[in-house]
């Protein structure tokens, strides 16, 4: 661990569910049974409707603030915040079935989280995460993943400028019934960070679906003085615009693990990293379409990533059907300069 990360507005770290730890987090995410949020005194306990795939079982992903620091928590309609001085952390949480259209509710869900960060002093939405009821299926002709895309587009794209605010996101399918929503939203922007070797994916051509979706590849946040949390999104076998490597597990989990890496290489060249203190990863995420790719996929990730790398493999529903494997991360990182937000 990296001292200073002591001092992070925000540390990421997985503990067993029996770690005394988890139950002072002030922001707890679990996995498996039905998405919804829960406030307690001063804390959320988020449940996400994904089941943890091979050794995940029993696994919580903690969120602390820097020591000292209180959270306040507090209710807005169907969302549900923690605040610290330096960020917020909400969470956004509906019913909803295989048969309801995404469409009409994700628009009401983004246009409530915008106004509720504006109302409670941070602006800019920097990581979301998306959850959501059959993702690939279809109603009234269209993909619920579409439908989705085409709510969130609508709140983003009115707002001026809306390429340089997007967060970083995941957008999974559940197999259990819910929209959750949760994020993190901070008082000044966010760097926004695109991968080369994709097309933005804000602007995918329309053979993706009537609107496309809104987010940015990556996002950094400054967190301190020479620090910043690098939030990278869902990252898949995409190239250009399009799926590779269909049916190939471990092709895919490459594929998505050279664009991770296109990423870093992009956060460096616009943001110094400290040679002396390597940015840190804290945290990753595998979602896989098919449980039963499990062994496969862990044999993969440990011959690529080692033992040293935390990561939770959860079992879900990537938003392109042909599509096995997705891959987000968070990365610390020391910066030899503060950030220039354009
Ligand atoms: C992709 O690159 C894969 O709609 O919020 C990854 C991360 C994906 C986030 C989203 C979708 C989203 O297009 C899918």
């Amino acid at each position: 661990m990296i001292e200073p990360t002591a001092k992070s507005p925000l540390t990421v770290t997985y503990r067993r569910d029996e770690d005394p730890a988890c139950g002072a987090a002030p922001v707890v995410i679990r996995f498996g049974g039905s998405s919804g949020v829960e406030p307690r005194a001063g804390r959320l306990e988020i449940r996400v409707g994904l089941e943890p795939l091979g050794d995940g079982s029993g696994w919580v992903e903690c969120w602390s603030l820097p020591e000292g620091a209180a959270g306040e928590t507090g209710v807005e309609g169907a969302l549900t915040y923690l605040r610290s001085d330096d960020c917020l952390v909400g969470c956004w949480a509906a019913p909803m079935d295989a048969n309801d259209d995404p469409d009409p509710v994700t628009e009401r869900a983004y246009r409530e989280i915008l106004a509720a960060c504006g109302a409670l002093g941070f602006k800019y939405l920097v990581r979301v995460w998306n959850y959501l009821p059959a993702i690939n299926h279809a109603v009234g002709g269209q993909e619920r993943y579409r439908g989705f895309c085409s709510g969130r587009a609508r709140v983003f794209e009115a707002l001026p400028a809306y390429e340089r605010i997007l967060p970083a996101a995941t957008a999974i399918g559940t197999h259990s019934d819910g929209l959750l929503i949760y994020f993190i939203a901070t008082r000044e922007a966010a760097a926004r960070i695109e991968n080369p070797r994709q097309v933005s994916a804000y602007r995918y051509p329309r053979q993706y679906g009537p609107r496309s979706p809104s987010f940015a590849r990556a996002s950094l946040w400054q967190s301190g003085p020479q620090a910043a949390e690098l939030f990278i999104s869902g990252t898949a076998s995409i190239v250009g615009h399009e799926s590779r490597h269909v049916g190939d597990l471990g092709a895919q989990i490459d594929e998505s693990l050279r664009n991770i890496g296109v990423l870093l290489e992009e956060a460096a060249t616009h943001h110094p990293v400290r040679a002396d203190a390597p940015r840190e990863l804290s945290a990753l995420k595998v979602y896989l379409r098919r449980a039963a790719d499990t062994p496969a996929a862990a044999a993969h990730l440990r011959a690529r990533l080692g033992h040293d790398v935390p990561w939770l493999l959860l079992h879900g529903d990537i938003c392109r059907e042909e599509l096995l494997v997705e891959i987000e991360g968070l990365y610390s990182e020391r910066l030899t300069e503060t950030l220039e937000i354009p």
